[in-house]
């Protein structure tokens, strides 16, 4: 199989760390979705990645249906639990820490903007610090053991906020404090550095790469 990524992804992480917790061999294909030559319209209508081609040539794309997608495909090592309750709870936290994701770049986007709108990233940034004090509530005091099996809600989460860190080291949003979760969620701090810990996440960090955003917005 093929992934369809970029560097920086934390979209494209998430199916990267399945893939590898999966033991699944996976060629990535490291593309720029807003440059010229771009590859992403050739393979999703929607002209975002990450997209997982398959070895018959089939494109998933969006990264929550290839979860899924990879979750029927090949069940084992699972990362959803097999009972109702379990899986109900992992889908919760795995899609709030998704949709925080979006919201940070609906937050990075604006900024982009000429004439940014306080308005607009302030409702942004409500969201992003009831969200993460929801994440951090629903983490409580969980701190996988290296080896212990982990869940789509765990990679969904470390990915985000490890996602944030990196933007914020990387000059992104810096008029955003909620973002800065590590100075105010210790139970988050111990549980994220865990999962960093395992190679599935190590070998995934998100990485800068060269793009005009300003010129991505305009
Ligand atoms: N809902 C999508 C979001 C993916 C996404 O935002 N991808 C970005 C790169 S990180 C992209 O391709 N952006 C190009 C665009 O939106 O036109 C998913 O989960 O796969």
């Amino acid at each position: 199989m093929k992934l369809v990524n970029s560097t920086p992804s934390a979209f494209g992480r998430k199916v990267a760390i399945a893939l590898k917790e999966k033991n699944i061999a996976f060629e990535m294909i490291m593309d720029v979705p807003w440059n010229d030559r771009t590859i992403v319209p050739q393979h999703s209508p929607l002209q975002q990645l990450p997209i997982l081609v398959t070895d018959e040539g089939e494109n998933i794309y969006d990264s929550m249906y290839i979860l899924e997608w990879l979750e029927r495909r090949h069940p084992e090592p699972a990362l959803l639990p097999k009972d109702v309750d379990g899986a109900l709870a992992v889908k919760r936290l795995q899609l709030l820490s998704e949709r925080l994701m979006e919201v940070i770049v609906l937050v990075v986007f604006e900024e982009q903007r000429e004439h940014p709108s306080a308005a607009w990233t302030e409702r942004q940034r409500r969201k992003l610090g009831g969200g993460i004090a929801e994440v951090a509530r629903l983490v409580g005091t969980r701190v996988p053991a290296a080896g212990e099996p982990i869940t789509y809600a765990d990679i969904a989460t470390a990915s985000a906020l490890t996602w944030f860190d990196f933007m914020l080291s990387n000059g992104l949003f810096a008029q955003v404090p909620e973002a800065r979760w590590r100075q105010q969620y210790p139970n988050l701090v111990a549980y994220v550095d865990a999962l960093e810990a395992r190679p599935s996440f190590a070998g995934t960090r998100p990485v800068m790469f060269q793009v005009d955003l300003p010129a991505v917005v305009h």
